[in-house]
């Protein structure tokens, strides 16, 4: 494998450095178990060197003026874009996605960099009358300080843009801990910002654990915010320990998305949608469609569709442009997906196909799950109401569309929904109905775009959102100013 990697190390106020400790940990490819590179361990202090870093850079980069740092970000999609084959690449091997959904990743981070480099000459506030003579105001977005950035390796490059690019744009400084599973993306990630022009300290890299740099990064006095994606679980964790000193807390979280097949749907490319949002990148994204609600009356032949499909599939490395399944990302992942399996038998769930990992030739040197649908399933059972985020799908009987959106929005998450019907006034009542935060009509539960509102209801987040727009509210706070010109002492209307 052609790696591109000079340096193994933390990026730290401009320099690329060890950690303090001299301490390391090994990257290997979840694919065939390959030595990706050898990274430095972190732990407090290195956090702490490159939070003062940060905030040090912070004083100047917020006053760059914002096009000039959108131009930064332009030149960055730039260079993503001549490595796009290369990164994707590299991904194929460091996390497993296969090679067209790995150039799709990094497609991600493209367009993202770009939308957010526009940014620079938009970041709209308002303007608006003011209730007395002589009088101007307004509403301006302003920096917030040193921002903490904790990525999944799902999306090794796609969602370290969707963070460091908003944040950046506003003039906000970075501190970015990626996933212990995806350093080497992580890393390339931050390389290519250097080349862009980023200056020093206003993007840090800290690679190491949750425990160590991500707990320390959360507690930190002087990151004012901390932006995850990860699971329920470490959300809950991050905003106990991030309560103590204020911070913002941007949190995105699971999901349990469903796609609704109704009795009046296109079965084919139902079929289709379900297949791709439950298998793609081996059913691990968190808008991944792990549930299927069909009608009773299709729910026979859309089973023994999906089934014969599923079986179809071609586990494999990802660089190989045969394979449609990838590895899922450790093995701690594949004995979890594996475990669900006994758990969906256990619980009286029909298993119709899959549920073993699988072992046969060259695969055996990595962690390969086959795609596995379960018939039968109750919705309160564990497989219908637990993330697994690996490639198993519970297929779920409904008696018409209000039980269906019942049982659709009946969990605890609610990030990507999905229906699939001929009848537009179903389709608005889904779109009214559903609970989450994103709802495809007629597609998948995959594949959102950037400049759209990313996030889940529920607990699936807390209320932010990624993407378009609304990110910029997760990394800017708004300031109203208000000119007085007219040379007098003038009481505001509600102190006259
Ligand atoms: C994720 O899995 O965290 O909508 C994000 C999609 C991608 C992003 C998934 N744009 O499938």
């Amino acid at each position: 494998m052609a790696t591109t990697l000079t340096h193994h190390r933390n990026y730290i106020d401009g320099e690329w450095v060890v950690a303090a400790s001299g301490e390391t940990f090994d990257s290997t490819s979840p694919a065939d178990g390959e030595h990706i590179g050898t990274f430095p361990r972190s732990g407090a202090e290195d956090v702490d060197r490159a939070v003062a870093a940060a905030k040090a850079a912070f004083d100047e980069w917020r006053l760059v003026p914002a096009p000039k740092r959108g131009e930064i970000l332009f030149r960055f999609a730039q260079l993503l874009v001549e490595q796009k084959d290369a990164l994707a690449d590299l991904m194929t091997h460091e996390m497993g996605k296969v090679k067209a959904e790995a150039g799709g990743d990094v497609q991600e981070a493209i367009d993202m960099s770009y939308y957010m480099g526009g940014e620079g000459r938009r970041l709209f506030g308002q303007t608006t009358p003011s209730e007395l003579r002589d009088k101007f105001q307004m509403s301006v977005r302003m920096p917030i300080g040193v921002i903490g950035a904790i990525t999944p390796w799902n999306f090794p490059i796609a969602i370290p843009s969707w963070k460091i690019a908003p944040a950046l744009v506003a003039g906000n400084t970075v501190v970015f801990k990626p996933a212990t599973d995806t350093p080497a993306l992580g890393q390339r990630f931050v390389e290519l910002l250097v080349e862009a022009g980023v200056p020093k300290g206003v993007v840090n890299i800290v690679h190491g654990g949750g425990g160590a740099v991500g707990e320390r990064l959360v507690r930190h006095p002087d990151v004012r915010v901390i932006s995850l994606t990860g699971s329920r679980e470490t959300g809950v964790k991050v905003l106990h320990a991030a309560a103590d000193s204020l911070k913002h807390v941007h949190l995105e979280l699971g999901g349990k998305n469903a796609v609704i097949v109704m009795e009046d749907a296109d079965l084919d490319l139902a079929v289709d949608g379900i297949i791709w949002s439950a298998f793609g990148t081996s059913g691990q994204r968190c808008t991944a469609a792990s549930r299927v609600i069909a009608h009773e009356s299709v729910y026979d032949a859309l089973a023994s569709r999906l089934v014969a499909r599923a079986e179809s599939l071609r586990l494999g490395v990802g660089w190989d442009d045969a394979t449609d399944v990838g590895p899922v990302i450790n093995r701690a992942a594949l004995e979890k997906i594996h475990s669900y399996t006994q758990i969906g038998i256990d619980e009286g769930a029909t298993l119709l196909t899959g549920g073993e990992i699988a072992t046969e030739g060259d695969l055996a040197k990595g962690f390969y799950y086959r795609p596995t649908i379960f018939g039968d399933v109750d919705p309160q059972m564990r497989i219908a109401q637990e993330e697994i985020f690996g490639p198993v799908l519970s297929l779920i009987r409904a008696r018409d569309e209000a039980d269906a959106i019942r049982i659709s929005n009946g969990v605890r998450y609610g990030l990507s929904s999905s229906i699939f019907t001929r009848d537009v006034n179903r389709a608005f009542r889904a779109m009214r109905d559903l609970e989450a935060g994103i709802t495809y009509i007629n597609a998948g539960t995959i594949g959102a775009e950037v400049h759209l509102p990313f996030g889940g209801v529920k607990e699936t987040g807390n209320g932010h959102r990624e993407a378009g727009q609304a990110a910029l509210d997760v990394f800017t706070e708004w300031k109203s100013v208000y000119v007085d010109y007219s040379g007098m002492l003038q009481r505001a209307q509600i102190d006259t």
